[in-house]
Parts: C-alpha cells; structure tokens; sequence
C-alpha cells in the first residue's frame, strides 16, 4: 500500500515492545501461547494508545480556541472495523505492516480478525460514519454522539435458504481494542415520574419535572482518526447502566434477587440495536433509548460550553446539533426543558437559542418509516417534554392560523399532534417546526421534500429547507479496500486524490489509452479473484471471473426490488432453457442483504433468491452461463470485497422512493456500471459520467405516481408479456423447491395480487432490455474499459468531504481548526 508521509511519530522498536505489553498485561498472553486474535486484539491496543493521545489533545485544543462545532446525533453509527482505516489515516499501514512482520505476523491477517463493529442497519448509519471520517479529515470541529449497543445488527446466516438470526457480540469477550471508557463523562437520566408546579425565590410559579427513576449513561470514546492530520475526534456512544447496584430496602427483606431487577431493566435500554431500516416499530424501549441517548448527549454539548467558560446565551453561536433523522428529535424539548426549568429562561429566550441550534436531515418519504410516538406513551415516559411539545404546537399553530385563517384543513395537516382514536407525535413536523435548516440527501429527493412532504412549510419557513447530497469517504471505499486501483490511480494523477477526490477527473484523458485500459481491467480482474477465493472458500461455490459480476448490495427491501432482479434472473433461466437462439455472456448475480426480522416478504426473497441459486449453480443444461450467489451476513467488511469486484451495480429502487443511495456511489467510484431508475442520486451520477456510461431504464417518478394514481394493473403486464409470465409462473411450480410447489408463490401473489405496490411489473420490460445492452456492451472489452475507467474519474462529486464542506458552508458555518 502506497502511502503519504506518516502523520504520527512512530518508533518501531516502541511500537513492537508495546504490542508485546499489551499481549501480556491487557490479554494475558504469551507470544508463544497467542493466537492470531490475541495479537489482532495487542495491536488494536498499542494503536489505540496512539489515538487516544491524539484524542485528549484535539479536545483540549479546540476548547481553548473556544470555536464553533457540530454535535452530530444519530442512533446508527455504522462504523465497520477501525484497524486497517486508522492505520491509513494515521499515515502507519506501511510501518506497522513491517513492526508485525518483524513480530512474525501478516497484518492482513491480522485485520482479518476484528470484528465489524455493526452498530447501524444500513445506509443511515454508514453515512454517519462516513460524515464522522470527513469532518476528522477536513478539521472542522465535530463530536458524534450514539449508543453503545451490547449487541449490534444480528449477524445472519442461512438455513435451508432461510435467514437465521445470530446476536451480534460485536466487543467480544475482551472488549474492543479502540475504545475507551469516560466515567468522568458520566451522566444521570430521569425517566417516568410526574410534573410539578413550585414557586421558586422570586416568587413565580414554575413547572418542574419529578423522575420516578433515574439510569446512568457511561460513555465510551471511539476514535476518529482525522486522514493525514493530527486530529482525533470522539465518536462518543453512551451505555446505560442502574444507578446503585441493589435496592437495599429489598436486598435487607431478604429478596437478593429482586432487588436486582431494576439494574436488569436499566440495564436493558442499550441492549440491543433496533433492526429496522426505513420502518417505524413505535416500541416503548425504543423511545426510552432515544431519550437516553438525547439526554445524556445534551448535557455533554452543555458540559463542553460551560466548561469552556461560555454563557448559556451563546450556545447557538458556539453550538449546533444536527439531526440524523427523527431519531433523536425528543433532544429538542429536551433542550427546551433545561432552559426553562433549570436556567430558568423564559419561553421566548429559550426558543430562540433552541431554534437555532437543531438542524434536521431527512433521509426517507416513504410513511411506514416516519416517526410517529403515541401522545400517551410520551406522556407517561417523559410527562415534562409532552408539556413542551403541546406549547410548541400551540405556538406554532397560531402561526398557521396567521398564514391561513380559518384553514382547519392545513392546521390538521401540518399540526404536530395527530388527532384520532389515539393522538399521535408527529416527529417530523416537530423537528420542521424547530429547526433552523432541514435537509434532504440528494436533489431528486429534496426537490420531492419540498413538493410533496412539506410543501406549506416550505411556505411558512422559506429557505429553511435544502439540499445536501449524500457522499461516501474515499479512503475506506477506494484507497482501504482497492489497494490496486489506489496505485494505478497514483501512478497516474499523484497521491493527493484521497483527500481532493475532484482530481481523479485526472483519470478522464486516460479513458482511451490502450495499455492504461489493460492495467485497469486486470486490477478488475485480480479484486474479482480476490473475490472469487472467498466465495469458493466460504460458501463452495466456483466462479469464473470472466463472466459480469452482477451485484446488488443493500438491505432487503419491496422499495428496493431484489425482486425485480429475481425476475430478470428467472427470465434468463427461461430463455437459456427455451429459446434455442438466446446467448448471453456469461453473468454472477450476487446479492446480500439482510432482512428485518419481523418483515416477512423481505424473508421470502431472500429464500427465494437461495433456492433459485441451488438449482441454476448446479444445473448442467446452463452450461455455466447463469450463476447466483447469495452471500451470507452483509457487513462493512464485505462490501469492502464486493465493491471493488463488482462490474455491475444495481440500483433499481422504484423511483422517488430511495432517498438517496450510497452504495450507487461507491460501486461506481470502484469502476461498477449502474443499471439503476431515475431515483435518488442515480440521477446525479448520471450527471456527472454521461449518459453513454450509465444504464437507465424505468417510469419516472411523476410516472410513477401518474400510473398509481390511474390505478396500477399487474394483470395487463402479465397478459402482455409472455417472458413475464414465464418469469412469474416459475415461482409457482416446483422447479427450485424439488416436490414443494408454492414454497415461493408469495412473491407472485403479491406481484399479481396483491397489487404490485412498488410497480416491479410496469418496469420488468425496460429493465429486461437494459440488461440486455449490458451483454452487449460488455463484450466489446475496449468499450467496456472507457466506460468503468470513466466512472472512477467522473465521480468525484461524490467524495462525503464534499457533502460536509456543503453542510458547513450551508447549514453548520463552522471554521476548521488544525490541531498541532
Ligand atoms: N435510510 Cl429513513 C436508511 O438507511 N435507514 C432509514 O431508516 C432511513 C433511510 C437511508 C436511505 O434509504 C438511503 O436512500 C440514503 O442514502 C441513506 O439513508 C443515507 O441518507
């Protein structure tokens, strides 16, 4: 791996003696009786030694420069494993790469054994992690805030082609290398209990909240390792734990066990990662980890300012906390409720700090994953912030009432509180209602947040909503994970593109060159093998790296369509078997995906998907054209594999439903063609490498919502089109569950049926005849090379320091401060 000048200092011979230390004091080790893991887990350490200095410098720095910084709050921080990209960033890969060798290790191996840390479900939670390895790189000061979940997204496995689900120890029994634990930071969290009315010394009549109980929330640093600079920022993640270990009234009744159980409870709140993806659950723990994590990661921000010697009158020029979603909405009455109640500001001077310290980004329209927490519920758990809640739906329906008078229809529409059988929280509206900016995450869909999701708060707040497209960091998805690419690329436009991402526009003039064509192609072909091996190895499936790598990498969703690519792949199947003239290159479909556990059809798809695979992977009559593979528990350190493998990359969401997508960009960074809608960011990636190098197909959305208005018909598709209704019918029969017809007929029914919600019928043909140019262009290897090499150079818009420089010089206004 090529590298840029270490930014740390570093001694090897120190380095290597603090490595055997921690084997032996923190894991209790020997270097003879170790074993791989142990000393994954001793270089961790010795590492993190370094970050953690770094980490205590940069705080100390940026509070005494006192400067403006984000507090970025997000339930999801899916951060992957830290090893291998601290050592990039840190300017060490090369160093410590040689101190293990000296040692007597490989440290590819090595980082081989850390496991993800699988604190986010999926593209929400990457990008926060992505924001966080961005905002470290460009030094605009910044602290994440999440939870320190015990247990992860479960890892998956499957059984009989069914997912099973595994909890996800991420820490181990040893805890993980990097972290380290604050209890200096300690915060105390009220829950339940009731509100009061006192009259303080001056004689006025306030409100305060009583808790009937209170858990405490540890906080554990992780280190974000700015890239080629000395700063180290603190992604902060708070567990919760009870407050004294017994209730001694009961511990002396004699109940020993008893009068643990309210440690058990307390204790429960970061148990486990809620793994739902672009779906509200509307679960009371759930709603108690969010106020746990608002809690304590407010008094923190407050913490910092006092400490730093401010008045709480400036915290919204020194402050500002924005929003990853609704999830950590209740952080604003929470805000609101100190204030008031505990600096005893009035209303008026509350809001306004308030309201200029949130920002809110939304990252989905879809309505099954708007935020919605029964008025009863909130009540009950947190009876002060549903006080403040109602006076700032009251306040601000006096506003709608100005704008519109007499116009009950908007009030009912825009109001914070749902009214119906049970009244219902708006999350969204309140986070609209209180920000100063709300943003959507790529042009398409803040364009549709601003016509279709709140186009009167458009009106009413004008300029508070924005754009910010979404982006990925260059160096886990191009410089980490593609170590050949990163040469070539270097070899050709210099070292600096990491950090300057626009450069590899550098690459374009290349696009034609015969010899640079060759040498990508057979980087292409060595991240396939690489790939390939692993397959072979984990799953026993043998593939032929000549043939397309098809990949579809992402949750498992109806919105997103793997059902359509089942299609598609069933109707290759059909023609192979039926059409005697059909040829096709040949083609991998690969997938992985993980489904929420209670989301059924998600589940179907995925057996489905498993049982097609069995079947077409040993069917001799496809002579080897046709293979699938389904690759078990998607991570972050799978799509590091996958990703620069990929020749294809499917982004087929119906369109104006996937917000934005970050899959899309790293795949074509890494040289994937997209096959996608004309949904999300797609539109932007076509934009920036041409319409020639990208494959289009599908309605549009004001086609979409044209066609579901006029009411979509499945049959008439059906009826139409014989290769459909090949594809569809085979789900009926037994063909890939051998004696079990109708094992995957619930995809057909609700394709047919069921109404075809995501339209998967209306774009089959388009889709079909996209694919089809994808055979035919890639046979034409010259062609092919400009067009992926083309990807790689065009795509620098999508560097994630991008979409922080926009929020900072948009939204955030903050000013870097390099740490020396
Ligand atoms: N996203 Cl609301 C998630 O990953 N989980 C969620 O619960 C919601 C959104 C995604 C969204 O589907 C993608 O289109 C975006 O690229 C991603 O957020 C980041 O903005």
């Amino acid at each position: 791996m090529t590298t840029r000048g270490q930014t740390q200092q570093f001694d090897k011979a120190l380095f290597k003696a603090s490595v055997e230390k921690h084997l032996v004091t923190t894991y209790a080790k020997t270097p003879e009786t170790a074993d791989s893991r142990s000393w994954y887990l001793a270089v961790g350490k010795a590492l993190a030694e370094i970050s953690t200095g770094s980490l205590l410098e940069t705080e100390k720095q940026i509070a005494e420069q006192n400067v403006r910084s984000v507090n970025y709050l997000s339930l999801e921080f899916l951060i992957g494993r830290l090893t291998g990209n601290n050592l990039i960033s840190m300017g060490l890969y090369e160093e410590v790469s040689a101190a293990v060798e000296e040692l007597g290790l490989n440290l590819t191996d090595l980082l081989e054994e850390e496991r993800d840390p699988a604190l986010g479900n999926g593209g929400l939670g990457r990008l926060a992690a992505c924001f966080m390895d961005s905002l470290a790189a460009q030094e605009y000061p910044a602290v994440g805030y999440g939870l320190h979940y015990e247990y992860g997204l479960f890892s998956q496995s499957f059984e009989g082609g069914h997912q099973v689900e595994v909890p996800d120890a991420w820490r181990g029994i040893e805890g993980y290398p990097w972290e380290v634990v604050r209890p200096e930071l300690g915060q105390t969290v009220g829950l339940f209990g009731s509100v009061e009315t006192y009259t303080d010394k001056a004689g006025t009549s306030c409100r305060r909240w009583v808790p009937a109980m209170t858990v405490e929330g540890v906080a554990w640093d992780l280190p974000i390792v700015g890239y080629d600079n000395k700063s180290v920022y603190p992604l902060r993640l708070w567990e919760c734990r009870s407050p004294a270990p017994f209730n001694l009234a009961r511990f002396n009744d004699g109940d020993y066990v008893g009068a643990q159980y309210g440690q058990l409870e307390a204790g429960n709140v970061t148990k486990v990662l809620y793994p739902n993806d672009n779906h509200d659950q509307g679960k009371t723990l759930r709603l108690m980890q969010q106020y746990f994590h608002c809690a304590c990661s407010v008094a923190d921000i407050l913490r910092r300012h006092f400490a730093a010697g401010n008045k709480i009158e400036d915290l919204a020029k020194l402050e500002s906390i924005q929003l990853n979603d609704t999830h950590p909405t209740i952080a604003i009455p929470e805000l609101m409720r100190i204030l008031i109640d505990e600096h005893k500001l009035g209303w008026d001077a509350a809001w306004a700090i308030s309201s200029k310290v949130f920002a809110y980004t939304n990252h989905t329209l879809l309505p099954e994953a708007l935020e919605r927490w029964s008025e009863s519920l909130i009540a009950d758990m947190l009876p002060r912030h549903m006080e403040i809640i109602f006076e700032i739906n009251h306040r601000f329906m006096t506003l709608v009432e100005e704008k519109w008078p007499g116009n009950n229809e908007i009030k009912r529409k825009l109001s914070i509180i749902e009214e119906g059988q049970q009244r219902m929280v708006r999350m969204a509206n309140l986070c609209v209602v209180s920000t100063y900016a709300v943003n959507g995450v790529a042009a398409l869909h803040s364009e549709l947040v601003k016509r279709d999701l709140f186009p009167e708060f458009n009106e009413l707040f004008p300029g508070r909503l924005h754009n910010v497209t979404n982006g990925v960091t260059p160096r886990r998805w191009l410089k980490f994970c593609n170590p050949g690419l990163t040469e070539l690329v270097n070899e050709k436009i210099g070292t600096e593109w990491p950090a300057k991402l626009e450069q590899l526009s550098g690459l374009a003039k290349f696009a034609e060159d015969k010899k640079f064509q060759k040498r990508y192609l057979a980087v292409k072909k060595d991240n396939k093998q690489r790939f390939a091996d692993w397959v072979q190895d984990n799953m026993g499936i043998e593939l032929d790296t000549n043939a397309i790598f098809d990949v579809q990498i992402k949750r498992l969703h109806e919105y997103k369509r793997q059902h359509l690519n089942l299609l598609h792949i069933l109707s290759l199947y059909h023609r192979l078997l039926n059409e005697p003239t059909f040829d096709m290159h040949p083609r991998v479909f690969i997938f992985a995906a993980k489904a929420a556990p209670g989301y059924a059809l998600a589940k179907d798809i995925i057996f489905a998907i498993n049982k097609v695979a069995d079947k077409v992977n040993n069917d001799p009559r496809l002579g080897g054209k046709l293979k699938v593979v389904f690759v078990p528990d998607y991570r972050v350190s799978l799509a590091e594999i996958i990703i620069p493998a990929a020749d294809v990359s499917e982004q087929i969401s119906t369109a104006g439903l996937e917000a934005s997508g970050t899959g899309n960009m790293k795949l074509a960074l890494n040289g994937a063609l997209t096959i996608g809608t004309m949904d999300g960011a797609n539109v932007e990636i076509r934009e920036e490498v041409g319409d020639e190098n990208i494959f289009i197909f599908g309605l549009l959305v004001d086609e979409v919502l044209k066609q579901k208005e006029e009411g979509h018909d499945p049959y008439r598709y059906y009826h139409a089109d014989s290769l459909l209704r090949a594809s569809l019918d085979l789900l009926n029969t037994d063909e890939f569950t051998p004696g079990n017809p109708g094992q995957l007929s619930a995809i057909r029914q609700n394709l047919l049926d069921g109404g075809d919600p995501y339209l998967v019928l209306a774009d089959f043909a388009d889709y079909v005849k996209a694919h089809e140019k994808i055979d035919a262009e890639y046979r034409d290897q010259a062609t092919w090379a400009r067009k992926t090499i083309l990807n790689t150079a065009l795509v620098g818009k999508f560097s994630s320091d991008r979409s922080i420089r926009d929020y900072v010089n948009n939204i955030w206004k903050l000013k870097a401060v390099s740490v020396k």
